[in-house]
């Protein structure tokens, strides 16, 4: 059994071209995230779960637009349009995508007040997701990153990663960003810095 697991994150029709925070490419992506689907030993996919109402909405904040950023008791958060709602056609996975190998669909985002863009901790980093424990259960010491967006939730999820003593790799070709005022170029250096592999 392998030690390695690759882990999809948000492969969701919201995030791709016609959803409601497209991606720039966001399906390109898919026949590569489908090939490397196929070489894994173990495939764990995340998918952003949003109830309505939630707080990471503008729409939820009188008189805010997306991608305005506000002080939350956690810290900063930048404003989105309205997502991946569950259940929603935006919430599920690209038709295109070979999702059927995944072992794990992690969801996150589901709590009202409290964003989350990492697979392993909410925005406050501290209230976890439980995928750390899930991972580790299960001898995986090894993770390699793909799908949207690079400069949110695949970064963060890395950073974290990290923090949490995994070998991490994150495969560039197979993520597209949203780059909000230069936010790609931020979350390349600091995960990099973080020791984090990009391929
Ligand atoms: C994401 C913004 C809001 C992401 C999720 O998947 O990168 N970004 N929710
Ligand atoms: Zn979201």
């Amino acid at each position: 059994m392998s030690n390695e697991a690759l882990i999809v994150i948000d492969m969701q029709n919201d995030f791709c071209p016609g959803g409601a925070l497209a991606v720039a490419g966001g399906d390109e992506i898919v026949p590569l995230v489908n090939d490397l689907i196929r070489h894994a030993d173990h495939v764990v996919m995340t998918q952003d779960w949003h109830p309505a109402g939630h707080s990471s909405f503008a729409s939820s904040h009188h008189g805010r637009k997306p991608f305005e950023a506000i002080e939350m008791d956690y810290g900063p958060q930048t404003l989105w349009p309205d997502h991946c709602i569950q259940g929603s056609t935006g919430s599920r996975f690209h038709s295109g995508l070979a999702w059927g190998k995944a072992e794990l669909v992690l969801r996150k985002g589901f709590r009202p007040n409290i964003d989350s863009y990492s697979a392993f901790f909410e925005n406050d980093h501290k209230t976890p997701t439980g995928l750390t424990g899930y991972l580790r259960e299960r001898g995986i010491s090894a993770v390699t990153l793909v799908g949207l967006a690079t400069d949110f939730c695949v970064a963060y999820s890395a950073l974290d990663a990290i923090r949490q003593g995994f070998r991490v790799t994150v495969k560039l070709d197979a993520c597209r960003a949203i780059d909000l005022n230069g936010s790609l170029d931020a979350m390349l250096a600091r995960i990099r810095e973080a020791g984090v592999a990009l391929a």
